[in-house]
């Protein structure tokens, strides 16, 4: 899609981008109706005054934890939609009809990922997937993907496979068009790395060796969204939760968290992959399959692939 002019970008709010963009109707009410809810769960964390669950408000009910109440804040947003027929979340055991049964489209969210980061004030955010199909198909059914980040500034970035865009919500309540068309860079200059150290397998740690020889700048909140968002404001760089000793699989979650971002980074131009495979190109088994994953610009990625193999390759390392 050409870049709006920029005598309009600054007035462009989200429902008008996704209709100049050409986006299928339903899925335009879909992922405007999920930036909405994106309202609603910031007031919710704000509200909250850092009471988490096991906590009584003032009406002295139990206080959910944040994470379940964004959770029931979206369902609620979303099953009369008319536009969603299964929902599934990290916050359920399994996925729900929450519509008529014919409705176009199946939703996957981790409703508040980071929410343990709540009473730091660090930020946190929503992560959803928007399919087609049946959840577990990957690619083959992801058709859209969003991340809303509760920072200083609440922000979307949304991609329906048409590029993916930034929107910052105003003062008026509307999103409004700031980053279009975000491209990484080949490469960038910020790595983030999650997992203990002493938990790394041996090719992971010459990759990090490798990026730290090459002055790359650390950059870890703890909050998946903030951190990947920041590789994608800032047009590239890496993130890396891998592949454990203790835990092959690594921590994050591949339809909730790691299949989402993939697309959307995909979209950027970027790349993911869980060491070796394409992110979007894993088929998931279950609702809680965890992947190792490397995403960002495509240079990183590359050379992540080339180091996680080094082993596999006769004669192990070669100069990389
Ligand atoms: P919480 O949702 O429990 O805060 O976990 C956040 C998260 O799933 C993801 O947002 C981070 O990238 C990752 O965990 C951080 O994990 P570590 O605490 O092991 O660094």
């Amino acid at each position: 899609m050409d870049n709006i002019s920029d005598a309009t970008k600054h007035f462009v709010d989200l429902r008008r981008h996704m209709w100049i963009a050409g986006i299928e109707v339903d899925l335009r009410r879909l992922i405007w109706q999920i930036a909405v809810t994106g309202k609603y769960i910031s007031a919710k964390i704000h509200e909250s005054n850092r009471k988490l669950a096991g906590f009584k408000n003032i009406y002295d009910e139990d206080q959910l934890a944040l994470d379940k109440s964004s959770d029931q804040i979206l369902q609620s947003q979303l099953r009369f939609s008319g536009f969603v027929r299964e929902y599934a979340s990290e916050e359920l055991d399994s996925v729900i009809q929450i519509g008529k049964g014919d409705e176009k489209y199946y939703v996957t969210a981790d409703p508040l990922d980071g929410s343990s980061l709540v009473d730091t004030n660090l930020s946190i955010g929503t992560i959803i997937g928007i399919h087609k199909g049946p959840v577990l198909s990957g690619r083959n059914s992801l058709v859209a993907a969003m991340y809303i980040t509760y920072g200083p500034l609440i922000t979307m970035v949304y991609s329906a496979g048409k590029g993916s865009h930034e929107f910052v919500l105003n003062r008026e309540g509307e999103y409004v068009l700031s980053s279009e068309n975000i491209t990484l860079h080949e490469r960038g200059t910020i790595y983030s790395l999650g997992g203990l150290r002493n938990e790394w397998t041996d090719d992971h740690r010459r990759y990090v060796e490798y990026l730290e020889a090459e002055g790359y700048k650390l950059r870890y909140s703890g909050g998946f969204v903030p951190d990947i968002n920041q590789i994608m404001i800032k047009k590239g760089g890496v993130f890396t939760y891998p592949s454990l000793k203790t835990s092959g699989k690594g921590k994050l979650r591949l339809i909730f968290e790691l299949q989402p971002m993939a697309f959307l980074m995909e979209q950027a131009g970027g790349m993911a992959i869980d060491g070796h495979t394409d992110i979007l190109s894993i088929v998931p088994e279950s609702l809680d399959q965890r992947s190792p994953v490397y995403i960002g610009s495509k240079f990183e990625i590359e050379k992540a692939r080339e180091y996680l193999n080094a082993s596999k390759r006769k004669g192990g390392l070669h100069d990389l």
